[in-house]
């Protein structure tokens, strides 16, 4: 990337490399481990303009959201959180059951799953092939293909006017987000309203979260650009609230430019940003420094640890966890092996660090001495679930927002 994807100016300056990496979702099959795997450099910049921070390299997405190993559905964590936000929005918003909701992103339909039990009308749009029986199997319409602007306008034609669309999780994704946008508009006929949920640069940088910085995520927001972005197609963010959800997220609501009288919440939010000064380079060098100090200990943490003899066993692979094994430099010389919940990930091996993935089941047959948190935004969900590892005596390690023990 040369230019800021929103506003276009070349004044982009890099503040962090965490060197070339593998996909993050790229968990290898066995007879995989043989191939070599491509890397791409993984850096960031923020635009000195608008104060987006976004990478420099840019993966091709049909590399990454063809077929997708990440599911939602099997945190009970996610699960609420979905359930929950559906009932807020419904009510809200008024829907009511002749409501067409549009789920952009949908993954397996989990969330809009919450929307169609309600008897809302419910049309999922998502480029996973392997995520189309999922969905199906929910009674729920997809459309397997990238959301655009194109697409849009296929859907007006053909009679689509969602009076809710949703995107979670979705927007930092997006190369083209004046192309998604451009589509937005055109579906928010009369006066719907675009919900978008997804991690906040400020809960990055507080928490020094810098493992969430992978190739999916091509921006990471704050409310400032997204202003400016919208305003560029005739939209404007009327209302927001930030939420805990994966360490920090961010949920926006908007709408066409003078439809929706816009909240406080607004100015609140833009004015703490401003305080915060989120467009200074120190900012973002003092984070540098912390995401160096902050990947050292762990690894200095766990090789002090299986000095001692301990053997350690990870819990959870998201995506966050290439990037923290990869830039610490934690193989499986250290960490054992990986339990994870998502069926499509066990029998995989990590990306890069080719960490043997197995089920959590595995847990009740041995009885390592620490399980590393890599999921550490379900850390209380995690916890509570394996409490009788605590019992057995083992310990946990939650590597954000900094090196920890529990208990
Ligand atoms: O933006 C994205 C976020 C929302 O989801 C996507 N680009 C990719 C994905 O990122 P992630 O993989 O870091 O997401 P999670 O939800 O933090 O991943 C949690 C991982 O931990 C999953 O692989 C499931 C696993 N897990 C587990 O093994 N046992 C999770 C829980 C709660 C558990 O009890």
């Amino acid at each position: 990337m040369k230019t800021c994807r929103i506003c276009n100016s070349r004044k982009l300056r890099t503040f962090l490399s965490l060197g070339d990496m593998p996909l993050p979702n790229g968990f290898l099959l066995e007879d995989e481990l043989k191939k070599t795997e491509a890397k791409y450099d993984l850096s960031v910049s923020i635009c000195k303009s608008c104060s987006l921070v976004q990478l420099n390299t840019v993966v091709p997405p049909e590399l990454m959201f063809t077929n997708y190993l990440y599911i939602p559905s099997t945190s009970s964590t996610m699960l609420s959180h979905f359930e929950k936000m559906a009932d807020d929005l419904i009510e809200k918003l008024r829907l009511t059951h002749d409501d067409l909701v549009l789920d952009i992103g949908c993954n397996d339909g989990t969330f809009l799953n919450f929307f169609h039990k309600r008897s809302l009308p419910a049309l999922g749009v998502d480029p996973a092939k392997n995520l189309i029986p999922p969905v199906q199997k929910k009674n729920i319409n997809i459309i397997s293909d990238f959301f655009s602007k194109v697409l849009a306008e296929t859907l007006i034609l053909q009679g689509y006017k969602p009076k809710l669309i949703t995107a979670t999780n979705v927007l930092a994704h997006i190369d083209d987000l004046h192309d998604f946008c451009s589509g937005v508009h055109t579906l928010l006929r009369g006066s719907g309203v675009f919900v978008a949920e997804f991690p906040y640069l400020v809960d990055l940088l507080e928490k020094t979260q810098f493992d969430t910085i992978y190739h999916e995520h091509l921006s990471y927001f704050s409310l400032t650009p997204l202003v400016r972005l919208f305003e560029m197609h005739d939209m404007e963010i009327f209302d927001l609230s930030r939420i805990p959800i994966h360490g920090g997220s961010i949920r926006i609501f908007v709408g066409k430019t003078g439809d929706h009288v816009v909240m406080p919440s607004v100015g609140a939010c833009l004015r703490e940003e401003e305080n915060l000064e989120l467009n200074v380079d120190h900012i973002y060098d003092e984070f540098t420094a912390r995401v160096k100090f902050n990947a050292h200990s762990l690894t200095q943490c766990l090789k002090d640890l299986k000095r001692l003899g301990n053997r350690i066993v990870g819990y959870g692979a998201p995506a966050k966890s290439s990037v923290l094994l990869n830039y610490s430099g934690i193989s499986n010389e250290l960490i054992e092996y990986i339990v994870d919940s998502i069926p499509c990930k066990q029998g995989r091996y990590t990306p890069g660090t080719r960490i043997p993935i197995h089920s959590e089941e595995k847990l009740n047959f041995d009885n390592p001495d620490y399980l590393v948190i890599f999921a550490w935004n379900f850390k209380d969900e995690i916890l509570k679930k394996q409490a009788s590892f605590c019992k057995r005596g083992g310990r946990f390690i939650v590597p954000s927002p900094s090196v920890m023990m529990l208990p």
